[in-house]
């Protein structure tokens, strides 16, 4: 404490110690001077801060001090006690402590608790401190910044939220320009069909206007000479015939036009999955074969091709079919697997919208060698975009590894990761899974349009 306390023998000296017996405060000379003798020194003298709280009287029995404290259960009420409490009291015969140790070790668990809070409170403030920055770092606000003279003035500084809101705004200002992009370029096409349609209509018209007009003067010279006398119409014979012969002739080409032209006002209009507009019917994909030899190749163009089983031989160039299914006309390259063709594969590459790789299942010794061929490809810069099906073929051979097992095999998630690919099983002789493949192929190619309807 901060207050001096003086010594009891001498009021010019300041007291450092105190006599526990005599109950006096003392300097350290003074202590040394009035306990010189042999019983005095025997005196307990502690330093000022140790020195024992003043005792307090017992209410029972008013001329003891409380000296200890039950530690019996039954008196945590009023563990208090003197000596006669103690010996002939209450507290008879019970568990108890001295007063001041008791005190003490109270006093000391006290200390610990106060040190406990002291770090709880610390750390309680420190969380709520970071509470309060996470806030300011999400809400934002104005913050004072000095400028390079030493000017101080406050700044606007944007919060997470703002940050993360214009960074969708900003996707999507990019992709609505794409979009419209897109648009622009999906009109374009309409329009420039719609434009050579009406061109080739108005053509037709007037073709059809000057073949009326040729048709209604030949009717007329026809009645004309109708009219004349014998002799004028025996000269005209060869005239007439000739004329004649002439409509016959465009009478026959009229027909064949007819029959070969739709008169049709729809214009259907489909959209690939990147957005484009694709108009008519039938939606042209192109589509390359490939995998090692033997694998099937050929023979599943062949089937998709004639719907029927064909011996062939091992493909030493290419195949091109031209194969319609559903709304899709997909035109397939077929390209020999053999090791010393496959350098050639790289020439097929420019824009195919899909490439069907073919694996052998029967074959698992080669499984290796198709992965590692795969696995070029799919490096292709060229092929990037493209989709990617896989045809697990020849299901029909006994013991033909599964689609499960070839993925598993293959790890086909692990290197197709991040592209569009399926794998389907099939067996290019029935034709089984052939179609399910096509299917694929059409859902990821086709976003909207006329194979909804179809
Ligand atoms: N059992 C069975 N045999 C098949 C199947 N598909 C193809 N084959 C046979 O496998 C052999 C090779 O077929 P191809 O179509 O020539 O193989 P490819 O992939 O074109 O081979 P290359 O042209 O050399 O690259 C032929 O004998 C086919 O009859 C199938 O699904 N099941
Ligand atoms: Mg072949």
């Amino acid at each position: 404490s901060s207050c001096i306390i003086r010594c009891d023998e001498d009021e010019s000296h300041t007291a450092s110690m105190y006599c526990t017996v005599c109950a006096t405060h003392l300097c350290g000379e003074c202590s040394q001077l009035t306990h010189s003798t042999r019983t005095l020194a025997k005196h307990r003298r502690v330093p000022l801060a140790d020195k024992p709280h003043e005792k307090t009287l017992c209410p029972q029995h008013q001329v003891h001090a409380i000296e200890f404290v039950c530690l019996e259960e039954a008196c945590q009420s009023g563990p208090l006690m003197c000596c006669v409490c103690k010996e002939y009291g209450k507290h008879q015969g019970h568990k108890h402590a001295v007063l001041e140790t008791e005190a003490n070790q109270i006093r000391a668990s006290i200390l610990d608790m106060a040190h406990c809070i002291r770090t709880f409170t610390e750390e309680v403030s420190e969380y709520s401190r970071k509470l309060v920055g996470i806030v300011q770092q999400i809400e934002g606000g104005e913050q004072i910044v000095e400028d390079g003279v030493g000017m101080a003035h406050t700044e606007h500084v944007p919060g997470t939220a703002e940050s993360a809101r214009s960074c969708v705004r900003a996707y999507f200002a990019d992709l609505h320009e794409t979009l419209c992009r897109q648009e622009e370029m999906a009109l374009s096409v309409v329009d420039a069909h719609v434009r050579e349609r009406l061109i080739w209509l108005r053509q037709q018209q007037e073709d059809m206007t000057i073949l009326l007009s040729q048709v209604s003067t030949a009717c007329l010279h026809c009645e004309k000479t109708l009219q004349q006398d014998d002799c004028r119409v025996v000269l005209a014979k060869q005239e007439i015939n000739c004329l004649l012969e002439t409509l016959q002739k465009q009478q026959h080409q009229f027909t064949e036009l007819a029959d070969h032209i739709q008169l049709d006002a729809g214009i259907p209009v489909t959209f690939t999955k990147d957005n484009r507009v694709h108009i008519g019917p039938k939606m042209e994909i192109r589509v390359v074969t490939l995998g090692l030899d033997g694998a099937g190749k050929t023979t599943i163009l062949f089937k998709l091709k004639q719907d029927e089983f064909m011996q062939p031989i091992p493909t030493i160039g290419f195949n091109v079919e031209t194969v319609e299914y559903k709304n899709l006309k997909f035109t397939i390259w077929d390209v020999g697997g053999k090791h010393k063709l496959r350098p050639l594969w790289k020439h097929y590459y420019l824009n195919t919208q899909a490439v069907v790789f073919v694996i052998d299942s029967c074959h698992r010794d080669r499984l290796m060698e198709a992965h590692s061929e795969l696995a070029k490809l799919l490096t292709e810069k060229e092929l990037r975009d493209a989709l990617l099906l896989i045809f697990a073929n020849k299901q029909d051979v006994p013991g033909a590894v599964s689609v499960e097992e070839m993925t598993e095999l293959l790890s086909l998630h692990k290197l197709c990761c991040g592209r569009s690919w399926h794998i389907q099983g099939c067996d290019a002789r029935s034709g089984m899974g052939l179609h399910e493949g096509l299917d694929w192929l059409s859902r990821q190619l086709v976003a909207a349009g006329v194979l909804d309807v179809a």
